[in-house]
């Protein structure tokens, strides 16, 4: 198989500046070469353009960069449509999570029953009303399904993306009240850490293929690096104690990639500014290894 690799360096969608040079620091830890010595063909084309968001106004507090965020949103969305209609795999390097919405739009528009499942601290669940920071990394997830900002909900001129009973997150530790309320109302399948703490992660693992891809349907993965122990990675811009260890979340990864049902990935959250050594990147390249089928034996 042939893997595409994209780099969306996006700092746009939340507060702290660092994330955009996410895409580097995964290629400088050897994404490339591991993937081919696991056996894949891998096409990178590069970085898509983003504006740097201090070259723009911030806009509206509860919605801070839109409009850049849509317009990058939609030149991503093609690329990724793109990949998958000439056979490659997308694999997204992020970036704040905002990218997602751009990858998650393109890969609906190929595949137009979509499963996906969304490791995170977060659940990126909030629309302008219920946002308290007004950052649209914590948006994504609601405007897939149709929620919240028109501009949001409709890129490339359709919504939704994907059905909320067709979303499970995995690693959850700090949802707002608001989202809460939001999740349940639209049926969203949540494992928390405390799920992961009952269950062990395999099963978690297994459950979330089960209600992602039902009847066979094609998963995308969105892997956000804060659903990792920060202890483990350090480089993420919104850490919250308690997350996956290292072990976990390898488990969680090859469980996905046993399912065969993943059709593409991005990972995001990469924080450079905030890493050491590029031990979060480093980590990020060896979860994608994992996703994408490499074993210890
Ligand atoms: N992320 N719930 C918070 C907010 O500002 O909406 C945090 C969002 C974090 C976003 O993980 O990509
Ligand atoms: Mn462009
Ligand atoms: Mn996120
Ligand atoms: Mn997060």
């Amino acid at each position: 198989m042939r893997i595409r690799v994209i780099g969306a360096p996006m700092d746009l969608g939340a507060d702290r500046r660092g994330v955009d040079i996410g895409p580097s620091a995964i290629r400088y830890a050897a994404l490339n070469e591991q993937l081919r010595r696991l056996g894949y063909s891998v096409h990178d084309i590069g970085n898509i353009h983003i504006p740097q968001p201090e070259s723009r106004p911030v806009g509206h507090p509860k919605l801070k960069y839109l409009e850049p965020i849509v317009q990058a949103s939609e030149e991503l969305a093609d690329t990724v449509e793109q990949a998958l209609q000439d056979g490659e795999f997308p694999l997204i390097l992020g970036g704040d999570h905002s990218i997602a919405l751009g990858s998650i739009s393109g890969v609906a528009s190929v595949h137009k029953n979509l499963g996906v499942i969304w490791v995170d601290a977060h659940a990126d669940f909030n629309t302008e009303e219920t946002t308290p920071s007004g950052n649209i990394h914590g948006m994504i997830l609601a405007a897939l399904s149709g929620l919240g900002n028109h501009k949001l909900t409709h890129i490339k001129g359709w919504a939704p993306k994907i059905k909320p009973e067709n979303i499970v997150i995995v690693g959850a530790r700090d949802l707002d009240n608001e989202e809460k309320a939001l999740l349940r109302q639209h049926h969203v399948s949540v494992f928390t850490m405390s799920d992961i703490d009952h269950y062990g992660i395999f099963e978690v693992s297994k459950r979330a293929v089960e209600i992602a891809g039902r009847n066979g349907r094609p998963i995308h993965l969105s892997f956000d690096m804060d659903s990792i122990d920060p202890r483990e990675a350090p480089g993420v811009g919104t850490p919250v104690r308690g997350g996956l260890s290292y072990r976990e979340a390898h488990t969680a990864m090859e469980v996905l990639a046993d399912s065969r049902q993943i059709v593409s990935m991005d990972i995001v959250e990469v924080n450079s500014i905030l890493d050491h050594e590029n031990s979060t990147a480093r980590l990020a390249v060896e979860l994608i290894l994992s996703a994408l089928g490499k074993k210890i034996l």
